[in-house]
């Protein structure tokens, strides 16, 4: 029986995992978990996840909730190239410095101007304050600059001239805010050489496939039903406002 692995596209955690178990041609079935109908608060995917966040992975009776634990365990047990997630002691180190500190700054920053700009707004149809949106804005900024002065600096990728778990986990985060209309690597032209190496090493068709839903995201909102996202509103105001 293949890994099964629980996600939506929507959702920049479940790309990676997308994007790396393809890219490494790991056998898996795609459970689809619409966030927006709610399925992950279904009694069905209360049995994978407690957490009831996507992405989360089933192997056998095995069940993995968090993006970073499911590559990592996709890495070792399908024993992907050593460039993914490095042996070299240093290099992983360096790998895990990384996921370490994206989840509560790029991943964070990126994630909230995409609800600023577009589901608060387009969704919950609530007003975005210009200073909530300048805040949200200066945030990502010092992340951006954290990611090129730290942990880029005058490499390829973040750990050399390989393509790493690093790499992979900081694009999709960094295109949420491109989805939302935001394009950050305008003026940018360290990071925008480092995204097209990304894409390149990933390759066009499957970046571009993993990122067909969020990128199509202003237009679907437009058109969504979002009565199951309304009744969260409270929550989602008080997480990103
Ligand atoms: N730290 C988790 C974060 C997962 C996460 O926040 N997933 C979001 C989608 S991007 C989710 O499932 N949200 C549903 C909810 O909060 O109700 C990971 O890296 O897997």
């Amino acid at each position: 029986m293949s890994v099964e692995l629980y996600l939506d596209l929507f959702s920049q955690p479940c790309r990676s995992v997308y994007i790396f178990a393809k890219k490494n041609n790991i056998p898996f079935e795609f459970k689809k978990v619409s966030l927006f109908h709610g399925e992950h608060f279904g009694d069905d995917f209360g049995k994978i996840s407690l957490i009831r966040k996507v992405p989360a992975l089933r192997d056998g009776d095995f069940c993995l909730a968090e993006s970073v634990a499911i590559l990592i365990y996709l890495a070792e047990k399908f024993r992907t190239p050593d460039s993914w997630y490095p042996a070299d002691v240093r290099q992983r180190a360096r790998v895990h410095e990384y996921l370490s500190w994206q989840h509560s700054a790029m991943r964070w920053h990126g994630v909230r101007i995409f609800w600023l700009r577009v589901m608060i707004p387009v969704v919950l149809g609530v007003e975005v304050p210009q200073e909530k949106m300048d805040t949200a804005l200066e945030d990502l900024n010092a992340s951006l600059d954290l990611f090129q002065d730290k942990f880029l600096q005058d490499r390829a990728f973040v750990v050399g001239d390989r393509m790493s778990l690093a790499d992979l986990v900081a694009i999709v985060e960094m295109m949420q805010p491109v989805a939302a209309g935001l394009d950050i690597f305008e003026d940018r032209p360290k990071l925008s050489a480092w995204r097209d190496r990304v894409q390149a090493a990933i390759g066009k068709e499957l970046f571009d496939e993993a990122h067909r839903t969020i990128m199509e995201s202003q237009e679907t909102v437009k058109v969504m039903d979002g009565s199951t996202l309304k009744r969260f509103t409270p929550k989602i105001l008080r997480m990103f406002m």
